[in-house]
Order: C-alpha cells, then sequence, then structure tokens
C-alpha cells in the first residue's frame, strides 16, 4: 500500500494568488495542490492536502492523521510564529514533518523569525515559493525510505 503523506495549509493560504502576489507570488493553492499531486505520484505517494483558517481544526487534522498517514508537511501561516498548541499537536503524534514557508521568513518582520514548528519538525524550508512544496516531499521521501 502507498504512504501517505497529509499536506497541511494554514490561516489564509487560501487567499493564495488573488492579493499581495508581490509577497506570495501569483500560483494559487489549487496550483500548488496539484503540483503536489503530480509529484506525490512520482514518489509513490498518496497525499490528503488541507486547507484551514482555524488553529482547533489544524489541529483536529493533526490528531487524526496519527495512524492514517506517514508524515506530515506543514505551512502553519502565522500559527508558525505564535502557536505552542500546534507544535504540542505535533509532538502529540510522533509524525516526521517538514515545515514549508513560500517566503523568506528570515528575511522579513522579527516577529516571523521565530517558528514553534521548527522545534518539532525534521527542518524548514522556506523562500522558494510553492517549489518549497515539492521540495517538502523529497525531504520526506527521503526521511521515509531510510534504513531502519
Ligand atoms: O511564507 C509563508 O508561507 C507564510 O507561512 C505565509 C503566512 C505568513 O503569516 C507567514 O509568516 C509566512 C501568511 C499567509 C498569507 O497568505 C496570503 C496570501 C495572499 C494574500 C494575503 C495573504
Amino acid at each position: 500500500m502507498p504512504l501517505s503523506v497529509l499536506i497541511l495549509n494554514g490561516p489564509n493560504l487560501n487567499l493564495l494568488g488573488t492579493r499581495q502576489p508581490e509577497v506570495y507570488g501569483t500560483t494559487t493553492l489549487a496550483d500548488i495542490e496539484r503540483d503536489c499531486r503530480s509529484k506525490a505520484e512520482t514518489l509513490g505517494f498518496e497525499i490528503e492536502f488541507r486547507q484551514s483558517n482555524g488553529e482547533g481544526a489544524l489541529i483536529d487534522l493533526i490528531h487524526a492523521a496519527r495512524g492514517r498517514h506517514a508524515g506530515l508537511i506543514l505551512n502553519a501561516g502565522a500559527y508558525t510564529h505564535t502557536s505552542i498548541a500546534l507544535m504540542d499537536a505535533i509532538s502529540s503524534v510522533e509524525l516526521p514533518t517538514v515545515e514549508v514557508h513560500l517566503s523568506n521568513i528570515h528575511r522579513r518582520e522579527p516577529f516571523r523569525h521565530q517558528s514553534y514548528i521548527s522545534k518539532v519538525a525534521l527542518g524548514q524550508i522556506c523562500g522558494f515559493g510553492a517549489f518549497g512544496y515539492q521540495m517538502a516531499l523529497d525531504a520526506l521521501a527521503h526521511h521515509l525510505r531510510r534504513p531502519a
């Protein structure tokens, strides 16, 4: 059975491609989902691709991922910088997690330099726009196929 990966997107990412193209580009979340689906196929993964604006809803999706998915790719949006609750949810399910951001959060305002997600993630990919999701799928494939 193919390994399954949950790709989870946080607040305001549903607006991608419609506003602030100078910061976030013109790619929509639907474009990113389509590209993730074709990349996942080449890697032999199944994916579930979700977005929510709610912190609690994101936490519920992470809890539900336990036992259903082998890994998590998370762009938690602004909750990245604030949410101990999301960090705890990732710790609790013990799923290998790759953190993704479209923008290079370290070149932006100081309040974006802090990430609670990084403290529990395998690693962080940021600054490569939508391509970061493809990189995250490769990173998870590499991690999940490593010899025990
Ligand atoms: O760079 C990223 O991927 C972020 O996670 C995006 C978040 C931001 O709060 C993080 O610091 C970095 C914001 C997503 C907002 O997306 C929009 C898209 C179009 C128009 C307005 C917001």
